[in-house]
């Protein structure tokens, strides 16, 4: 059975002058608002399906190292500990932060708290959560935590929502807990959509799913499976094709590699672009 299209059917460029390119565009990124300084981006979905693994994926590229930052703070908390964090990324060639911080709330996806999960998601998207933000792990979000901001500007609201799916369970997303988990990030969708924030799916664990892929990464655009898989997010979660992009995060790696890098940073420039056209959307108005 033929698993490869014979050409790329989204055309893409693995060249090894293309990771330079898309770091210039990064780094160069200037935010079209300027009261905005910095862009936030929020990442949500499943528990294991590769969020803190994709925050320090782009916190190693561009420290030039493999770097773990995502997942260390992650394990600092207590077992029900919820703490709201913003992680920024240094640029190794400038020694300055990059123009945009990605969040990951930690400890939302326990089933335990799952109910928790799409009011408290709600909230940060709409800007509410400071830095630290303890919450509570039972009761409802506490206003009068000093780290809640009860009047949140265009800076602090979140102006990309990234729902990251793992390409090697996609199609096992039927049974009545994941669908479940599946209902809320609609949930949580809609609710960004009424607040016209952008939204897109990073597809991880694109090695996984298919053995060509986990051969040569650079085969990604040319995998029958990928694609289809790629197709189930956007029939899961309703959000169109050119707003799905399939990354390998680094994982079991120990140097950088350029395909990882690329796929990687392409995801990346485009939540920036999206995220960005908000923010000038918003001072538009
Ligand atoms: N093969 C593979 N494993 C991955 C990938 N991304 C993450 N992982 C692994 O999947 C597990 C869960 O990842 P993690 O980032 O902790 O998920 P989180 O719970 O969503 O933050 C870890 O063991 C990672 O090393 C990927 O793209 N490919
Ligand atoms: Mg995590």
């Amino acid at each position: 059975m033929v698993v490869v299209f014979p050409e790329n059917w989204r055309p893409f460029s693995f060249d090894a002058s293309r990771k330079q390119e898309l770091i210039d565009e990064v780094r160069n990124l200037k935010v079209t608002n300027p009261e905005v300084q910095c862009l936030r981006i929020l990442v949500h979905g499943p528990v294991g399906v590769g969020k803190s693994s994709f925050i320090n994926s782009i916190e190693s590229i561009f420290r030039g190292r493999m770097a773990q930052g995502a997942l260390a703070d992650a394990m600092s908390g207590t077992s029900f500990t919820k703490k709201f964090h913003s992680q920024k990324f240094r640029d190794v060639k400038t020694g300055k932060f990059l123009p945009f911080v990605i969040s990951d709330i930690m400890g939302l996806e326990n089933t335990a708290t799952a109910g928790a999960h799409v009011d408290d998601l709600m909230i940060a998207l709409e800007g509410h959560l400071k830095d630290g933000f303890f919450f509570n792990p039972v009761g409802p979000v506490q206003k009068e935590n000093p780290n809640y901001n009860s009047c949140p500007t265009l800076p602090d609201k979140v102006h990309c929502l990234v729902s990251i799916l793992p390409a090697d369970k996609i199609a096992m997303m039927e049974n009545e807990q994941v669908q479940d988990v599946i209902c809320k990030l609609r949930e949580i969708r809609q609710k960004a959509t009424d607040l016209r924030i952008p939204q897109v799916i990073v597809m991880t664990m694109v090695d996984k799913a298919c053995p060509e892929v986990q051969k040569k990464l650079n085969m990604i655009y040319r995998s029958k499976n990928i694609k289809r898989k790629m197709q189930e997010c956007t029939n899961k979660l309703g959000v169109p094709m050119n707003c799905v992009f399939p990354v390998k995060n680094y994982h079991e790696e120990i140097e950088l590699q350029n395909d990882i890098d690329i796929l990687l940073l392409s995801a990346l420039k485009n939540i920036l672009n999206f995220a960005n056209d908000h923010v000038e959307e918003k001072a538009n108005y």
